[in-house]
Formats: C-alpha cells, sequence, structure tokens
C-alpha cells in the first residue's frame, strides 16, 4: 500500500501539472466543504496551520491501516515497509529544500524544536560569556525565547536588529550589529506577523564573511517559496509540516552535515546510539543522532505525502497564486475606510496583518466567525513586533493555494460588517 513520495526538485518548483485550477485544488480539501455557524467555511488562517489534502489523510491513515511498525529495527516486513517509507520521505524532504545529502535532514516536532535543537545542542557548545546572539525584531517567539534560555545560562548576549515602519528589517543596522561577537545569527525568512520577506541570502553571505553560522527560521517560508538551502548556503533551515499541507506533530530541522556531525545530541535514548554500556555511549551516525526513541513515523509519511502534493503543482505556481491573493487583498481590504494595514514590506508573502479604527481584534475575529470566516487576531506569538507598532494586536488574513479571491471578498464584506456593528 505505500505510495511513492519520490519527488524531484525540478517537479517540486515547477510542478507536473499544467494550469492551476483552484476549483479543482478545493476538492482535494475535504474541509473545506464545512460549514461554520451556517456559513461555508472561509479559512484565512493559515499561517497558524494549513488545511490537508485527501492525499495527506490518506498517507496517514494507510500508514496505520496496512504498514504500522516500529522503524529501523524489526526484520519484519512491516517495519521493513514502515521504515523504507519514513526514509522516503526525507528524501522528499531533501528534495523540498535542495539539500545536497539526506542525512542533513532531521526529524523534529516542528519549527519550534528545530531551533531549540540547535540553540541547545550548538549553542551551548559554541556561545559563551560575553557572546552574542543576532535575530531580527520580527522574530516568532520560537526563535527568540530558546536564544534567550541559552544566553540566560551562559552569560551571553542576545542582540537584535530593528526594523522599520513598513516591516522591513533595516539592513545597515543588521550590518552594524553583525560583529565577531556574535556566534550565530538566527532570522526568519518570512515574519508570520507582517509577512516582510528577509533577505536571507544577503544575511548569510555578510555573516559567513565573519564566519559565523545562520539559522532560518523557514516556518512561513516553506509553505510559499521554492528554498534552496545550497543556494541560500545557510547551515540550518527549521520548518513546520504542519503550515505546508502536512501533518501537526513533525518538522524539519536542515543542518549542514559538517556541523550535525560535529554538534553533540540534544536528547538521549533509543535509535540515537550505536552502542550503550555504563562506561560510555556511542551515538549513531546523523541525522539518527538526533532522532532519539520512537519518532511520529505516520507524521513523518504525511509530511512526505504533502511535499508529493506540493511538487504536483509546483511550489513556484503556490506562490505565484497566493501572491495574486496577497495583491487583490492588500487593494481590497487596504481601501476599506478606517482599515490600517500592518506590514507594507516590498517583499511580502502570504499575510495581511490589519486593524479597523480602534475596534479590538479580538471583536473583529468573533464577528468574522459568525461570517464563516476564520483569520487569526492576536499578538500572533510575536508580541515584539506589536511594540515596535505600538498596537496591542492585529487580525491577520493569511493565504495557501485552496483560497480564491471570492474568499478575499467575503472577507471584505465581513469587515463592513464589523464596520456597521462596532465601528
Ligand atoms: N516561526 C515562525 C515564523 C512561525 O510563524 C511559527 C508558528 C513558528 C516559528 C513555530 O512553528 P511551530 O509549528 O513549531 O509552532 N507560527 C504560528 C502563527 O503565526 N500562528 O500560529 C502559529
Amino acid at each position: 500500500m505505500s505510495m511513492s513520495v519520490a519527488v524531484s526538485r525540478r517537479q517540486l518548483e515547477t510542478g507536473r501539472t499544467s494550469g492551476f485550477d483552484v476549483d479543482k485544488i478545493r476538492v482535494e480539501f475535504p474541509i473545506l466543504r464545512e460549514r461554520v455557524h451556517g456559513r461555508p467555511l472561509v479559512y484565512l488562517d493559515n499561517a497558524a496551520t494549513s488545511q490537508k489534502p485527501d492525499a495527506v489523510i490518506d498517507a496517514t491513515s494507510n500508514y496505520y491501516r496496512h504498514t504500522n511498525a516500529n522503524i529501523h529495527r524489526g526484520v519484519h516486513l512491516l517495519s521493513q515497509r514502515a521504515t523504507e517509507e519514513y526514509e522516503a520521505a526525507r528524501g522528499a524532504v531533501q528534495a523540498f529544500l535542495n539539500a545536497s545529502d539526506p542525512r542533513e535532514i532531521v526529524f523534529v516536532r516542528g519549527a519550534t524544536e528545530a531551533i531549540n535543537l540547535v540553540a541547545q545542542s550548538y549553542g551551548r557548545t559554541h556561545v559563551g560569556r560575553g557572546d552574542e546572539v543576532l535575530i531580527t525584531a520580527m522574530e516568532h517567539h520560537s526563535n527568540i525565547v530558546p536564544w534567550q534560555l541559552l544566553c540566560e545560562e551562559k552569560g551571553a548576549i542576545l542582540r537584535v536588529a530593528p526594523i522599520n515602519d513598513a516591516g522591513e528589517l533595516i539592513t545597515s543596522e543588521f550590518d552594524k550589529l553583525l560583529t565577531p561577537r556574535v556566534k550565530i545569527v538566527a532570522v526568519s525568512h518570512v515574519s508570520n506577523a507582517l509577512g516582510s520577506i528577509n533577505p536571507v541570502k544577503e544575511i548569510v553571505r555578510k555573516a559567513h564573511a565573519l564566519k559565523i553560522p545562520v539559522l532560518i527560521d523557514g516556518a512561513q517560508a516553506a509553505p510559499h517559496l521554492a528554498v534552496d538551502v545550497r543556494d541560500l548556503d545557510c547551515d540550518f533551515y527549521a520548518f513546520s509540516s504542519h503550515k505546508v499541507y502536512g501533518p501537526t506533530g513533525i518538522g524539519v530541522l536542515y543542518g549542514r552535515a559538517a556541523l550535525l556531525e560535529a554538534m553533540p545530541p540534544y536528547q538521549g535514548g533509543g535509535d540515537m546510539i550505536s552502542s550503550v554500556t555504563f562506561e560510555k555511549t556511542l551515538y549513531n551516525k546523523i541525522p539518527h543522532k538526533f532522532e532519539a526513541g520512537t519518532p511520529d513515523i505516520a507524521g513523518v509519511i504525511g509530511l512526505g505525502a504533502a511535499i508529493a502534493w506540493v511538487g504536483n503543482l509546483g511550489i513556484r505556481a503556490i506562490g505565484a497564486h497566493e501572491h495574486s491573493l496577497l495583491a487583490y487583498a492588500t487593494k481590497v481590504i487596504g481601501a476599506i475606510p478606517g482599515v490600517r494595514l500592518i506590514g507594507t514590506a516590498r517583499e511580502k508573502a502570504g499575510v495581511l496583518s490589519f486593524l479597523i479604527e480602534d475596534i479590538h481584534p479580538h471583536d473583529i475575529g468573533t464577528i468574522l466567525d459568525q461570517e464563516g470566516i476564520a483569520v487569526r487576531t492576536g499578538h500572533h506569538c510575536a508580541q515584539p513586533v506589536m511594540e515596535r507598532f505600538n498596537i496591542p494586536a492585529t487580525v491577520r488574513a493569511s493565504f495557501a493555494a485552496y483560497n480564491t479571491l471570492e474568499e478575499i471578498d467575503a472577507l471584505a464584506r465581513g469587515i463592513e460588517k464589523v464596520r456597521e456593528v462596532l465601528g
């Protein structure tokens, strides 16, 4: 019953099908047929998590129906089959990121765990008293707190490169903070609260000139952009399956092989060892050294199916579709009297954050929900971004492959309703 997830890099970028037919795509997502408060669901909370196509739901349930066994340890057929499917998904992720070696793909719980892994394993080895860790002012809490924990433990200093009023990184300020005291740079590829795309390739180039490694938090980029870790030349790249049409509970850390090999394990347990005695334990090879215990096998197989699904359409076609949604939403929503857009960077992906007059975003979200429209309201786990703009929260609409221009019109009507009721 194993489903092939083999997918080439070229296909991932350009797709297998010609023409992007959003109506056909929508049929593949059973949840889009749900009704919410008696209305058709308009799901615009994709930056929080995307919905899942049949291909992913089926891959996960087929694993439990036909394959379920533990991996890397059984001689029996099911275990071998499970191991093959698990490792095939690693190959799919390798193609998705254009990594040169499957050993550079570590399965973790999500972007959050990937960043914690690097902070704890690489960070604790290389960051000492008085050293610095450099991040930006637009990071998600997941790319702030792990570094704060590290800095607190080590007596190191967290430096934060500021952003301008459009929500763009001020690169001249970043450059000033990038000194030999910095032992690692950790920066988001795309901001979840603002949608800004960071010039990550440039950042890597500048950091490498000082021999400083760079971690890219790609949680909001992987669903929208063709990510090429070799072209970016980054040292670490983190993303979550659940934002790329895959299951929850699984994610990826890409790490340059030489770095992963030199790093100590993050967690101890089964599968990450080659031999154990009470005197001395020898660790397994990468990536297994970082995959202690029974992993989320179904999740990994589901992620492989999600990447194959993305490959069918091509990430460039998905990104282009979302870009037209964002452009349309920026024009239509931005033109509504009283609406203030938060995050107007020249380079953006996937996200429209806004406020309406001085109405609290939570109230806006509640009224939109009554209309069947799902958006996120709040600080989006990026409280420093809210502080930068001196606001408590925003309303955030965020887009995926299956969203339509009609759904943006529905959002615009919902906003008019909010203004009628609360304006
Ligand atoms: N980094 C960024 C930029 C994110 O947007 C998120 C999640 C994470 C890291 C953490 O990912 P996780 O899968 O490990 O939780 N962002 C959001 C969001 O914007 N709304 O809900 C989760």
